[in-house]
């Protein structure tokens, strides 16, 4: 964290103090939108530089990261390698650790209308907790994807096969995934015991269908003084889009 110079050390407390003569004061509550100081104070006190990659499919964004932080952190390989935003903050030695966010039942089920409506499938009777209707569904998804000669051979081939990873995905993490709510995890809470394992769980693909953000905490001195790494998607990828409301 960066350093506070000696007399700011009080400052959050002397702000709020102001803050609250001013809501006592009718005339001047009305006149001034408080959370605007507060947001600029929250950025004074510790402030955030968020450095975005982004850029088509297989540029080397993931790569480049993993080069800064002189680490195998992040998944780069050729194709569509990054499913899923990652950010990257600092942490103390032996404090690393990662927070897995999963989409909501509501989100995985609105991505999969507009894939079975690509694909010409009735998603009125997509019924994503009826083992029944999913077993048809994913045997129809792999039937497509065999008929097109593989996952890449053609647009058609790569929807079914993200609806595929998007309904194994739901299936496999059931128990973590809310209804309306965007469940979060710390990597203990997974059982996982390393950055690595959290890591490769969250690369494979029909995890990485479900999951709508990682959060990387990390030891190097890169990321000190606030600053946060960003890792998307390739921008023409076929995947959830892009969360930056937190
Ligand atoms: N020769 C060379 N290969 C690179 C370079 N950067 C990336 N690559 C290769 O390009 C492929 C894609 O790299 P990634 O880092 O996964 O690219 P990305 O931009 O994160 O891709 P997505 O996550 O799919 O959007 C990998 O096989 C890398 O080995 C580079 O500077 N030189
Ligand atoms: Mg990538």
């Amino acid at each position: 964290m960066s350093q506070i110079a000696p007399q700011c050390h009080s400052l959050r407390e002397q702000v709020n103090q102001l803050i609250e003569l001013l809501r006592q004061e009718p005339t001047l509550r009305s006149q001034q939108d408080t959370s605007v100081v507060e947001t600029a104070l929250g950025k004074a006190l510790s402030p955030r530089f968020e450095i975005v990659f982004a850029g088509a499919f297989s540029a080397g964004k993931s790569m480049l990261i993993n080069a800064l932080l002189e680490r195998e952190l992040l998944y780069s390989a050729e194709g569509h390698a990054t499913g899923t935003e990652c950010h990257i903050e600092y942490a103390n030695p032996n404090e690393e650790r990662v927070v897995l966010t999963f989409l909501s039942e509501a989100e995985i089920r609105q991505q999969a209308l507009i894939l079975t409506k690509y694909l010409n499938i009735d998603g009125e009777n997509l019924h994503l907790n009826q083992p029944e209707s999913v077993k048809l569904l994913t045997q129809y998804c792999r039937r497509l994807i065999e008929e097109e000669g593989g996952e890449n051979k053609s647009e058609k081939a790569k929807q079914a096969n993200a609806l595929y990873l998007l309904i194994t995905g739901f299936e496999q993490n059931r128990e973590r995934i809310q209804t309306l709510q965007n469940a979060t995890y710390s990597m203990d809470q997974l059982n996982f015991s390393s950055l690595g394992e959290a890591a490769g769980y969250a690369r494979r693909g029909a995890n990485s269908a479900v999951l709508k953000r990682l959060d990387y905490y990390c030891n190097h001195p890169l990321l000190k003084d606030g600053n946060v790494l960003v890792d998307l998607p390739g921008i023409d990828a076929p995947v959830k889009e892009a969360d930056f409301s937190r």
